[in-house]
């Protein structure tokens, strides 16, 4: 069933034994159903992608009938915008997972964004105002050219493209989200790591002025810090999100620049990120400074291994409440198992 990306050379093996369309994934009467109470609601399909502060994402756009009418949303690129008009990127069928896209305003209204709030159904409230444009990433440490980006002109110049990735939070809910952006490989190679190069680390924006949670919770290690071993920042599938559902990245997904490591527990993917370090040896992170017990490094996804607290074995679909069995690197084992000899929990 393995088959090999098309167009590019180095290709990694990204179909998996399980992988349906997503269509196929929602039994049809369930969709159904979900589309007769919006529709019972007054909303419709339009009325249902809004809310949430998203503004105006578009919501299960993989269905051609769910375009109809997008053009009445307000967009996030308005007039006189900053943005690139290079959304939606197109979607790359490669990337496929088996499950139903979440809907945009639930992904939206349901945000771990601690700088803002821990509550994550006032993060995007919370977060509508973040002035994240414009916006430079400065990439530093062991590269052979170090330099800082301008987030646009990341946006004109990268491969965007839209991936459906599974995304597994470490609190056991999980939700299938379409990420635009880019490998980060493909930002890496510009700057050129060099032979001492180990570790890359990744650091979200603080600012104490646009973000509340700075302030009302000082006993974090801010600004958050991620890392990631260089070897698993290459892969492909760790990727550089500018966009989601179709549109640029609103706030309380991490505007404008996010990480994605789909295979490992959602907190190693930094929001807003301000600054990417290449380093020698393995950086602290943000969860593990806290609890190092309960937050390793590596983060793997691993049904097998429980958090101090709950079981990994199960989790919960944010949209429809369901609780299915986690998979092993998230799903994503084809492809990656092979960053980790000894296995998704035991250190390399
Ligand atoms: N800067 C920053 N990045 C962050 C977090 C955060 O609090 N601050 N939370 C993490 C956690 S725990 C998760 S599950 C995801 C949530 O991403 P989403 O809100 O886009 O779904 O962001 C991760 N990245
Ligand atoms: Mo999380």
């Amino acid at each position: 069933m393995s088959r090999r990306r098309p167009r590019r050379a180095p290709a990694p093996i990204l179909r998996p034994r399980w992988a349906l369309p997503e269509r196929a994934a929602t039994p049809e009467p369930v969709w159904r159903a979900r589309r007769a109470v919006l529709r019972s609601l007054g909303l419709g399909v339009a009325g249902a992608l809004l809310g949430g502060g998203c503004e105006g994402l578009a919501g299960e756009h993989e269905e051609a009938g769910d375009q109809r009418g997008l053009g009445a949303l307000p967009r996030a690129r308005r007039p006189g915008s900053t943005i690139p008009d290079v959304y939606p990127a197109p979607r790359d069928p490669t990337y496929r997972v088996g499950r139903a896209i979440t809907p945009a305003r639930v992904a939206g209204g349901h945000n771990n964004f601690y700088e803002f709030s821990t509550d994550k159904e006032r993060v995007a409230e919370l977060a509508a105002g973040f002035a994240s444009r414009p916006w430079t990433l400065e990439v530093a440490g062991e590269v052979a050219r170090p330099g800082t980006f301008d987030v646009a002109a990341l946006e004109r110049s990268m491969p965007l493209e839209e991936r459906v990735y599974r995304f597994r939070c470490v609190e056991a809910w999980s939700m299938v989200v379409p990420w635009t952006g880019f490998s980060l490989r493909a930002l890496l190679a510009r700057v050129e790591p060099t032979s001492a190069a180990r570790f890359v680390r990744f650091v979200s924006a603080e600012d104490p002025t646009q973000m509340p949670g700075l302030r009302t919770q000082p006993w974090y290690p801010w600004p958050y810090f991620e890392a990631l071993r260089l070897d698993e920042a290459m892969h492909p599938l760790a990727m550089l999100a500018t966009g989601v559902y179709g549109r640029p990245l609103p706030p309380q997904h991490g505007a404008p620049i996010r990480l994605v490591v789909p295979w490992k527990y959602g907190f190693k993917s930094a929001k807003s990120v301000a600054r990417i370090e290449l380093l020698r040896s393995r950086p602290e992170t943000f969860w593990s400074r806290l609890e190092p017990r309960e937050y390793g490094f590596y983060a793997n996804v691993d049904p097998a291994t429980p958090h101090p607290r709950w079981s990994q074995a199960r989790e919960r679909l944010i949209d429809t409440g369901s609780e299915v069995p986690t998979l092993v690197y998230n799903g994503y084992g084809e492809e990656v198992a092979g960053l980790y000899p000894r296995g998704p929990s035991r250190p390399a």
